[in-house]
C-alpha cells in the first residue's frame, strides 16, 4: 500500500515538475531597450569614435545586457549576435518586452574585456550583505560593488527612514549613476514592490540645491532621473524629498516629506546603503 502511495506521489512530483519547466519555457519575457527617437546608431564599441552597426527607428526594442562597468553613458543591446551599444538619452527606455529574445539579438561572443572590469561583485561581499538582513526574506539584500543595499518594507516618512540607515551605520540610498539606478530597479523589481520608495535626496536646506543624504550634492553626482512631470504639480516648493519610481521605469520624484503627494501613500518604504569595509 505505502510503495503504491510513494509511486503515485512520485508521479505527481514528476508531473508537476514538468508544468514549472513548461511554464518557465513559456514565461521568458525579457529585458529590452526602446528608442523613442527618429534614428539611433548601433555602436560596435561604447566610444564617440565607434563604427556604426545597425540603426533603432522610434520605437523599436532590442534586448538589453546588464554589463557591469561599462560606461553609463551607453547601454548594450543584441545586434547580430553579438553586443551594440546605444548612448543613453532621456529617449531610450529600458523596459520589458514580450516573449523571448530575438534569434539575432542573442549574443553568442564575450563583451571586449576592456569595457568589463574583472567583476564587481564576490561572494564574500554577498556573505557580508546578507548578515544585514532583518528579516527571513533574503532578496531584501543585495550586493552591489562596494555597497550593500536594503530594502526595508516599513512605510515611514523621509526622515524616519533617513534616520534608521543612520542608526545603523548607512545612509538613504544615493543613486550616482544610470548603472546603479538600473540596478536599483531591478532590485526592486525582483523583490515586486511597485510603489514609491524614498531615496535619499533632498532639497531641505534650500530650494533646488538638491544633496544626498551623504551630504555629497547632486551637481556633484551628477547623473538625474527626474520624472518629467516633477514640475508641474502645483505643490512643487514643498515637495522637498525624493522618491524612487518603478512603475516609471526608475524615474524620481521629488514630494511632501511626509509622504502626503502620493495621496494613497501617507508614507513609504525605502531603500538603506551601507559601505562594505574593506578587507584587512
Ligand atoms: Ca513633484
Ligand atoms: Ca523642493
Amino acid at each position: 500500500m505505502g510503495y503504491k502511495v510513494n509511486q503515485v506521489r512520485d508521479r505527481m512530483q514528476q508531473w508537476l515538475l514538468a508544468v514549472v519547466l513548461f511554464s518557465t519555457a513559456i514565461e521568458a519575457d525579457y529585458k529590452c531597450l526602446c528608442s523613442y527617437q527618429n534614428v539611433t546608431g548601433i555602436l560596435e564599441q561604447p566610444t564617440n569614435t565607434s563604427k556604426v552597426n545597425g540603426y533603432m527607428y522610434t520605437t523599436d526594442c532590442r534586448a538589453y545586457f546588464d554589463i557591469p562597468g561599462l560606461d553609463e553613458a551607453y547601454a548594450a543591446v543584441g545586434n547580430e549576435n553579438k553586443y551594440g551599444y546605444i548612448r543613453r538619452t532621456s529617449d531610450t527606455l529600458i523596459q520589458t518586452c514580450l516573449g523571448s529574445i530575438p534569434q539575432e539579438q542573442h549574443v553568442t561572443t564575450t563583451p571586449d574585456p576592456t569595457t568589463v572590469p574583472a567583476t564587481t561583485t564576490n561572494l564574500s561581499n554577498q556573505a557580508y550583505c546578507t548578515s544585514l538582513l532583518r528579516t527571513s526574506n533574503t532578496r531584501y539584500v543585495t550586493n552591489n560593488g562596494i555597497f550593500c543595499y536594503e530594502y526595508v518594507n516599513r512605510s515611514v516618512s523621509w526622515e524616519a527612514a533617513r534616520n534608521d540607515c543612520r542608526n545603523r551605520s548607512g545612509n538613504l540610498l544615493e543613486i550616482e549613476s544610470g548603472a546603479t539606478n538600473d540596478f536599483i530597479y531591478n532590485f526592486i523589481g525582483n523583490i515586486q514592490y511597485l510603489h514609491p520608495i524614498w531615496i535619499g535626496l533632498h532639497d531641505q536646506i534650500n530650494e533646488e540645491a538638491w544633496m544626498w543624504d551623504t551630504g555629497i550634492p547632486l551637481t556633484k553626482t551628477k547623473y538625474t532621473n527626474w520624472v518629467p512631470s516633477r514640475y508641474v504639480d502645483q505643490y512643487h516648493a514643498t515637495e522637498d524629498c525624493c522618491v524612487f519610481l518603478w512603475n516609471r521605469l526608475g524615474q524620481w520624484d521629488d514630494v511632501d516629506c511626509d509622504g502626503r503627494s502620493y495621496n494613497e501613500f501617507t508614507s513609504k518604504a525605502y531603500i538603506c546603503q551601507f559601505k562594505i569595509p574593506a578587507t584587512p
